[in-house]
């Protein structure tokens, strides 16, 4: 299976409550290993932008002000088919229809505060990991 990175996003709603740990242990006991990783603060602009592909969705205006409410952690996730497997462990975007024993599940307080971003296919996980980490920040 092929090596591959994927972008993860722990959301305010986590960072809030302490849960990266928590939240990181699902991922690195699945195999996947953290090779980048940054707490920061988004601005508003930061968060139109990495969410434009939404921008005609009601819920925009939301869940940009819902990402800019408190710290995020970006990070880089990596190992055999990182992306599916993260969106796997993560669960359904609505934490009503995610699997038991998924992040989401397990964590989310709403279909908005749910916890977690991952990268939805390879494509967009090169583009938005260009959009947080310079190629010099990734371990390999
Ligand atoms: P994903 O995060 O599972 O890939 P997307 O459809 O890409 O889901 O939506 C991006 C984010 O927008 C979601 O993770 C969630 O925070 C928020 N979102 C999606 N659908 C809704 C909705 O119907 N109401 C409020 N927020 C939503
Ligand atoms: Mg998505």
């Amino acid at each position: 299976m092929p090596i591959e990175n994927t972008l993860s996003i722990i959301k305010p709603d986590a960072t809030k409550r302490n849960l990266t740990g928590l939240i990181n242990a699902k991922f690195e006991k699945a195999g996947l290993k953290i090779i980048a990783q940054k707490r920061l603060q988004l601005s508003e602009d930061m968060a139109q932008k990495f969410y434009e592909v939404h921008k005609d969705r009601p819920f925009y205006n939301d869940l940009v002000s819902f990402m800019t409410s408190g710290p995020v952690v970006v990070q880089v996730l990596s190992g055999n088919n990182a992306v599916k497997l993260n969106r796997d462990i993560m669960g359904a975007t609505n934490p009503e229809e995610a699997d038991a024993g998924t992040i989401r599940k397990e964590f989310a307080e709403s279909i908005e505060a749910n916890s977690v971003h991952g990268s939805d296919s390879l494509e967009n996980a090169n583009l938005e990991i260009a959009f947080f980490f310079a190629a010099v920040e990734l371990f390999s």
